[in-house]
């Protein structure tokens, strides 16, 4: 039984006993998208928003090879220091599991993880998607894949744009992705409001959204569903001024030769230095943001 692989916290287990809404949320953010100590803060006091909206937030990651579903704030504090966690999407769970080593899950793998504990929600920062120059280097995050497949839904703040956005929102709609924008008229770009993509589906209301999964489930139609968030306007960096930036990372990344699931985490630590941690504060602030939004809808499924 793939149950004998997770550990639920026993908060977190009470809570799906009571009926009380869980949150997954990642580790990958903590171990590999986010410096020490920012990540720790960031993700305890996304818990903490969960917790005052009345739901029940389970961070997920792999320690010892055992799916954690709901770390302790030690764990949290481990998964930020210790070497060698793996960043763990589908591929990674057979190795880092019969390794019985340590993983950060990312989108891809904290889907699994959580629709595996049967939690539908999952707030986050970021997704991956399809990247700039994929047509050459098919770079597509299993992101989007588990996106496909996997009946979670991922609210975040969008998509970056080191990423190819068009590409990205095409690639999940051939998926058969439900793609909601909240409040706004644009898709966002993470650190920007607008990403001059128009949202093909706007939803102003958490519980409509909440009717939406609800419908979708109901109707048995495979697959996630992406709710993108648009960050809070006093928290933005506008999009032209990214742009510039995220072109000189994505040379930088492309010169030293970065390949693989080492991309994303090198863009990351790029674009905060060419900054001035700028895009750190965004972050942290748009995935609180986030995190609100969330519990809203979770009260309501
Ligand atoms: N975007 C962020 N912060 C992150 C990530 C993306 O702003 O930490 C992480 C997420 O865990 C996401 C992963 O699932 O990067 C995507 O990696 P890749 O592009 O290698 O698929
Ligand atoms: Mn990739």
């Amino acid at each position: 039984m793939y149950k004998d692989f997770l550990d639920i916290k026993p908060e977190v287990a009470k809570a799906m006993e009571e009926g009380i809404p869980v949150i997954a949320l990642e580790s990958t953010i903590i171990s590999h998208g986010m410096p020490y100590p920012k990540n720790v803060e960031t993700a305890l006091a996304v818990e903490d928003v969960i917790r005052k909206a009345g739901a029940m937030p389970a961070t997920i990651g792999i320690i010892d090879g055992r799916i954690k579903i709901g770390l302790t704030e030690e764990e949290v504090e481990y998964m930020a220091t210790a070497k060698n966690v793996l960043k763990v999407s589908r591929r990674d769970f057979p190795l880092v599991i019969s390794q019985k080593g340590d993983g950060a899950t990312t989108v891809a793998g904290t889907m699994i993880a959580a629709n595996m504990a049967g939690i539908r929600l999952f707030v986050t920062g970021g997704i991956g998607g399809v990247h700039r120059g994929a047509g050459e280097s098919h770079d597509i995050s299993a992101d989007l894949e588990e996106l496909k497949m996997t009946d979670v839904t991922v609210i975040c703040a969008g998509v970056k744009s080191i990423l190819d956005i068009p590409g990205t929102l095409e690639y999940l709609e051939t998926a058969g992705v439900p793609v909601i924008t909240y409040g706004a008229d644009e898709f966002p770009a993470f650190y920007s409001r607008r990403s001059g993509h128009a949202a093909e589906c706007r939803m102003d209301d958490p519980a409509a959204i909440a009717a939406l999964i609800n419908t979708k489930e109901k109707m048995g139609l495979k697959g996630g569903v992406l709710v993108a968030v648009p960050l809070p306007e006093e928290d933005e960096i506008p999009f032209e001024q990214m742009d510039v930036v995220i072109r000189e990372a994505l040379k930088e990344c492309e010169e030293q030769h970065i390949t693989g699931k080492r991309i994303t985490p090198f863009l990351l630590s790029r674009v905060k230095d060419l900054t001035e941690g700028k895009s750190l504060e965004a972050n942290i602030k748009l995935v609180l943001n986030n995190a609100a939004v969330g519990a809203a809808i979770a009260v309501n499924l």
